[in-house]
């Protein structure tokens, strides 16, 4: 059936898996709102398009599926760009779909018009495409859910002008055969297990790309210890005794990792915002396995490389383990005693939250998924905050933007109805998006928001004192956030202690809507 293209475009995506879309319409870009609920698409409004596109990093991190924004020409797309780079350097499926002007050279001053809002957007994105037909449109479509599959998941950009969008076009052709996952060959580990055969002290380093439920099993299998990066937290699980846990950005690691006869790395960056520091400290044999050639070949200078997915490199190693006679060199007790050190390290460096943290974690269902934004909270408790399973905790890690926790769990919350999500941000971070409490509170999600609310931008504030700075611009008025809270509609608590900030997060819960849960350093 001929239908406008950009309706045509909507049935596509629903013929790929597409269940929601985040995004705002305008005069631009209707013609792709004609057919989402006649393909059985829910549409979720954000109130900003750096909404929509934190709201469809959320919902990707939560169901392992694309998150779809829908955007218009301009400032539709530069207001989503920011999460374009969030979702760019954490390695998150995303499709972003604009449209665009016919024509922008020859014509000035038309509306939402900027210079080159396309090659603006392939600063943060893995390509930004325009389709000037249906048949390219379709093909790019197609080409970003392969790639989604198949590597690294970035986000990705498609705009189609306006005219293109409202003329008639056949239907995209139906779904090719699926792309298997791990279609890549299971990778050749021989070379890793021969290390693995003469190590004592072999530590892995397991990072966000290394999906799999086996670690666990392997890394007691093989009598190795481990860390995990934030984003690999809960990959082996909180109670395994040589796990060091995601304590990377420690000073004492390097000399941790120093001391291992052998250090293999899988699906782990180790940038600058894994280390805080320049080397990883290893003195012995590095292995590194990755999707990414631009990670293999890094500045960590790995001596055996391979490229592979997480998941295919675990199962390729689980299958051969038993072959590895198990290494003795570590002590579960060194490991304890490690993580406690650096724990009172974690503590006096900004002190006060670990308890804070400690028992909102034990208010929170195990498989809660929380989603936090840049504040002195997380910070912590990215370090200190075990989690028993993987993929449930969600920071803007890499681009490190303010305002993604409350729009990210908000995807996320849609993604999971029914299980628990949780949202973690500080008193400045939250202003960023604070006005898509109205998109909770309209579909009745049940998501606690954590208000880390010590009244100022403390984490800049330390910065500039560490740096002899007199500290300037580190205080902003607030609002009575549980007002504010109100006024949208959300339910608020402002609990006094310990029991009854738990008690808060147990009724958030189970509230048929949000609730924001401001928490101050006095609770203490
Ligand atoms: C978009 C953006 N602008 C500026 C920053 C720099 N920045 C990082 S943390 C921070 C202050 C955050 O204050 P708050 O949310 O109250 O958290 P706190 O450090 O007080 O816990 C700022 C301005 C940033 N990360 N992202
Ligand atoms: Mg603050």
């Amino acid at each position: 059936m001929k239908r406008p293209l950009g309706a045509q475009i909507s049935h596509m995506l629903k013929d790929r898996g597409v269940d929601v879309i985040f995004g705002i319409p305008g005069v631009h870009n209707q013609e792709m709102y004609r057919g989402i609920e006649e393909a059985g698409i829910t549409h979720v409004l954000a109130r900003h398009e750096q909404g929509a596109g934190f709201m469809a990093d959320g919902y990707a991190r939560a169901s392992g599926r694309p998150g779809v924004a829908y955007v218009i020409t301009g400032p539709g797309l530069c207001n989503i760009m920011t999460p374009m780079g969030q979702a760019y350097s954490d390695s998150v499926p995303m499709l972003v779909l604009s449209s665009c002007l016919d024509e922008t050279q020859a014509q000035r001053g038309q509306l939402h018009q900027m210079k080159d809002q396309r090659a603006a957007a392939e600063t943060v994105a893995d390509w930004s495409c325009q389709a000037n037909d249906a048949q390219a449109a379709y093909g790019l479509v197609e080409r970003a859910f392969e790639e989604f599959e198949l590597s690294r998941p970035r986000p990705k950009h498609i705009q189609v002008p306006i005219t293109q969008l409202q003329a008639e076009a056949e239907p995209a052709p139906f779904p090719n055969q699926p792309a298997l996952r791990n279609k890549v060959l299971p990778p050749d580990v021989a070379p890793v297990l021969s290390l693995l055969n003469i190590a004592q002290r072999p530590l892995f380093i397991l990072g966000g790309g290394c999906r799999s439920n086996l670690w666990r099993q392997i890394l007691t299998q093989l009598g190795a210890a481990c860390f995990t990066t934030t984003a690999g937290r809960g990959l082996v699980g909180a109670d395994y005794p040589l796990d060091f846990g995601s304590m990377l950005p420690r000073p004492g690691s390097a000399e941790v990792i120093g001391s291992a006869d052998l250090v293999v790395a899988v699906g782990a960056e180790l940038a600058e915002v894994d280390l805080w520091r320049h080397d990883l400290g290893h003195t012995a044999t590095l292995v590194r396995v990755d999707l990414d050639p631009e990670v293999l070949s890094d500045r960590h200078r790995a001596a055996v490389k391979l490229q592979a997915d997480g998941e295919g490199f675990a199962a390729a190693l689980w299958a051969a383990a038993e072959q590895v006679k198990p290494a003795t060199g570590w002590s579960a007790e060194e490991v304890r005693e490690a993580r406690i050190r650096w724990r009172a390290e974690v503590d006096a460096e900004r002190p006060g939250i670990v308890r804070v943290a400690d028992a909102l974690r034990a208010a929170m269902p195990a498989d809660t998924m929380i989603y936090s934004d840049m504040t002195q909270f997380a910070y912590v408790a990215n370090e200190v905050w075990d989690m028993s399973i993987p993929y449930h905790w969600h920071h803007p890690t890499g681009f490190g933007t303010l305002g993604y926790a409350l729009p990210a769990g908000i995807g996320g919350a849609v993604a999971r109805r029914g299980r628990p999500t949780a949202v973690i941000a500080g008193d400045y971070g939250f202003h960023y998006t604070m006005q898509e409490l109205g998109v909770a509170v309209e579909l009745g999600l049940s998501l606690p928001i954590i208000l880390w609310d010590n009244g100022k931008l403390k984490e800049i504030e330390d910065s500039m004192v560490r740096a002899q700075i007199a500290p300037n611009a580190v205080v902003a008025r607030n609002p009575d956030f549980c007002k504010l809270a109100e006024a949208f509609g959300a339910f608020s608590a402002a609990p006094a202690n310990l029991d009854e900030m738990q008690a808060a997060v147990r009724d958030a819960f189970a509230a048929n809507g949000p609730t924001l849960i401001r928490i101050t350093p006095e609770i203490l």
